[in-house]
């Protein structure tokens, strides 16, 4: 078997084990409005962040393929705690649903919150392997998604870009779109190179992201 051989075979491995891990038991474990609520680290974490609107209930419920699990709603801003989800029995890992930022009508209490979050969860959870920050196809990286992208670069909490939405442009767009999003990340110490690129309502990129959440959280 060639190297390119062995690589396409591991990675189809990794993507058929993570639809079983994602297939199974999922559950809602609790809410922490504040941080003296967070659970116990009793297993490997990964976090989704992302604008308000940005899709990110949607993705959650779509990598579980559940519903209900992520609350969807129109009315943004109005996920406020952290969010966690046990995935797999016997336990393997978390999903963890974080508030939306740049909420139009207080971007700037919304920032100010997020702050808190990263300086007091994001940079003290030794458990927390990898943070998913989620960015609209349409729109690219805003100002505020930068205003986030400093503080996790600046906590050194090691994140990834996945965008969103995916079949909301054209396929020429999109393509536009990950090479500015590419660019913007290329100097930043604590981004993941890679992008992927997902669509909720159309399933385009779930696979893919859900094998990067196990090998993330698979890794030490
Ligand atoms: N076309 C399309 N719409 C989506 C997708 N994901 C989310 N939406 C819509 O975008 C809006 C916000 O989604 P939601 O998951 O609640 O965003 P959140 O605020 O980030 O949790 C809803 O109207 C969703 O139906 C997607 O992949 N494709
Ligand atoms: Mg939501």
């Amino acid at each position: 078997m060639t190297e390119q051989e062995q690589t396409d075979q591991n990675l189809a491995e990794l993507i058929d084990e993570a639809r079983k891990v994602f297939a199974g038991p999922i559950a809602f474990l609790k809410s922490a409005p504040d941080l003296k609520f967070l659970p116990d680290m009793a297993v490997n974490e990964v976090a989704f962040a992302g604008r308000s609107n940005v899709g990110k209930s949607s993705l959650l419920n779509a990598l579980t393929n559940r519903n209900g699990l992520a609350r969807t709603s129109n009315t943004p801003g109005r996920t406020q705690e952290l969010n966690f989800f046990d995935v797999g029995e016997p336990l393997r890992f978390r999903l963890v649903d974080m508030p939306g930022y740049g909420y139009a009508k207080a971007p700037k209490d919304m920032v100010r919150k997020w702050r808190f979050l990263v300086n007091d969860y994001l940079r003290g959870r030794a458990k927390l392997k990898r943070t998913l920050v989620l960015i609209d196809s349409r729109h690219g990286i805003k100002d505020v998604d930068t205003d986030i992208l400093d503080m996790l670069d600046a906590a050194a909490v090691s994140y990834r870009i996945v965008l969103t939405k995916a079949d909301k442009v054209k396929a020429s767009h999109l393509a536009e779109v990950k090479q500015a999003v590419a660019e913007a990340i290329r100097k930043r110490p604590a981004a993941h190179p890679d992008i992927i690129a997902t669509s909720s309502e159309k399933g385009m990129g779930l696979p893919e992201l859900r094998a990067a959440v196990l090998e993330s959280v698979t890794q030490g």
